[in-house]
């Protein structure tokens, strides 16, 4: 920490790295919030005696500024309605589905809008306050796409990143929002903008180049006088932490028993995700349907286990894929179950980090198979746990993660009898054809974790 009390870095994000465990007579109790993204900031962020800006999860008044597990966490509140209009509004029914390739029609209310800028201000504010006139400001993904240029008015001097998670959608999509200027011009006042893939930031600089007075080339814009780098920055997990969780014996022990119940004898296909539209659990579901029909498989040999996280219920087209997820289900267990075994087996609940791994060790076969995904984590996790180089990846052709996982199975999530063919593949390739993808896919895992970006993405911001 400055001696002013500032902050070198300040992050800004949409949640804080911490969840509210209790409120006590000492007040409320904090625990760190899992996940790659917080594990990777949080050993920069105490060395620097950074802050870190976000929602904590309620709504209502914002607790006062508290340092937990050495980081200075600086609540932003926001009331239920914002939380409506901000976040279930303008957040999850304009940005998320126009941003995936409009797979549900996104919406646009004029009254979701203005709830948006007051919220990048607000952000914005609370993170100016903490920074001190020269330090970073790293700003993370599409609730906050405003916050940088509303930062480099209070904060001229600064060094200003900003990381979207998700994709940039083409520039006939993206013209479609009525705020379409507005949005690009908050993010050009960065210094780095950074996506997943360099489709993306080709995207974004063609929209800025577009929109704006923005010129320059796909990776190095000018725009009033400053010069703006786009680049890709993929991101990882923290790959040392599977590794070790898949031999930890707990998780070993855990394999054991779940495959006893599961049945010893049967194949198991797995599927992990938030419970989301762009996922594509529907369709993997219907890829082995259809194997089911065909008699490829049986559920006496094969069982798919499917994992699925809730995710903003809130939204109607989340419940509406729940319950269209459910029915695919229902549908397949009631025409291909056999006494004592069910061929899938569904949780839609979130599951301990040692129990996701025992099923990735499971899992002779994942399936990852989205409409669009920004990168997607769960494909490389699947594959930092597997460390005796067994396993296949079904992976989709539209998630990130498909420009660096070449030794996975690609897949068009749209062709069904394709993804089709793709899983009885998977389930029949030969043991040396499974080592070699595999060992591909170990390479690039190993070589690239969530620390590496992190730190690339901060050098480029202070270059
Ligand atoms: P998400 O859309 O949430 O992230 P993803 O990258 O797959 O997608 O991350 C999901 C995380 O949730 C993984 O770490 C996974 O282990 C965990 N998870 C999933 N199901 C779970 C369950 N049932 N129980 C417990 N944990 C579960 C967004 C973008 C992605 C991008 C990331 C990071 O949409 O494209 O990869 O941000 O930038």
């Amino acid at each position: 920490m400055a001696s002013s009390g500032k902050s070198e870095l300040v992050v800004l994000a949409n949640r804080l790295p911490v969840r509210k465990v209790d409120t006590g007579p000492s007040g409320d109790q904090w625990a760190t919030s899992p996940g790659g993204l917080v594990s990777a900031l949080a050993p920069i962020l105490r060395e620097r005696g950074g802050s870190w800006v976000g929602w904590p999860g309620d709504t209502g008044e914002a607790p006062k500024p508290f340092t937990h597990d050495g980081i200075r966490n600086v609540p932003v509140g926001l009331t239920s309605g914002e939380l409506e209009a901000f976040y279930y509004g303008f957040c999850n029914r304009t940005i998320w589905p126009l941003f995936h390739d409009a797979v549900r029609p996104p919406e646009f209310h004029r009254r979701w809008w203005w709830p948006y800028v007051e919220m990048n201000s607000r952000f914005a504010s609370a993170a100016a306050k903490r920074l001190s006139e020269d330090g970073t400001a790293w700003v993370h993904d599409y609730q906050l796409m405003l916050a940088p240029q509303m930062i480099r008015m209070k904060k001229p001097g600064a060094r200003i990143g900003f990381f979207l998670h998700i994709p940039w959608p083409p520039e006939e999509l993206f013209a479609q929002i009525p705020w379409r200027r507005q949005i690009v011009e908050g993010l050009l006042a960065a210094d780095v903008v950074g996506f997943q893939t360099k489709l993306a930031a080709i995207n974004f600089a063609r929209a800025a180049r577009r929109l704006t007075e923005a010129t320059g080339s796909d990776s190095e814009l000018r725009y009033r006088g400053r010069k703006v780098l786009v680049r890709a920055f993929p991101i990882s997990i923290d790959t040392e932490r599977y590794e070790q969780l898949a031999e930890s014996e707990t998780v070993l022990e855990r394999v054991l028993s779940l495959r006893e119940m599961l049945g010893p004898e049967r194949r198991v296909i797995l599927g992990v995700d938030r419970l989301d539209y762009t996922k594509g659990i529907d369709v993997r579901l219907r890829s082995f349907e259809e194997l089911l029909s065909r008699g490829t498989v049986s559920a006496s040999n094969t069982v798919f286990v499917q994992v699925a996280v809730p995710s903003r219920e809130q939204v109607d087209e989340y419940t509406h894929e729940r319950e269209s997820i459910e029915r695919v289900v229902g549908r397949i267990n009631g025409a291909f179950t056999e006494p004592g075994r069910v061929p899938v087996h569904y949780l839609y609940r979130s599951l301990p980090v040692e129990e996701l791994v025992a099923y990735y060790l499971l899992a002779d076969v994942l399936m990852v198979t989205p409409y669009r995904d920004g990168m997607n984590l769960v494909a490389k996790e699947y594959v930092a746990s597997r460390r005796d180089g067994s396993g296949v990846l079904v992976l989709s052709e539209f998630a990130g993660a498909a420009n660096e996982l070449r030794g996975s199975l690609l897949v068009n999530p749209h062709d069904i009898d394709g993804m089709a063919q793709a899983l009885e593949a998977a389930l029949h390739l030969p043991k040396a054809e499974v080592g070699k993808r595999m060992s591909a896919l170990r390479r690039v895992v190993r070589r690239h974790s969530v620390f590496n970006w992190a730190d690339a993405f901060l050098k480029a911001v202070a270059a």
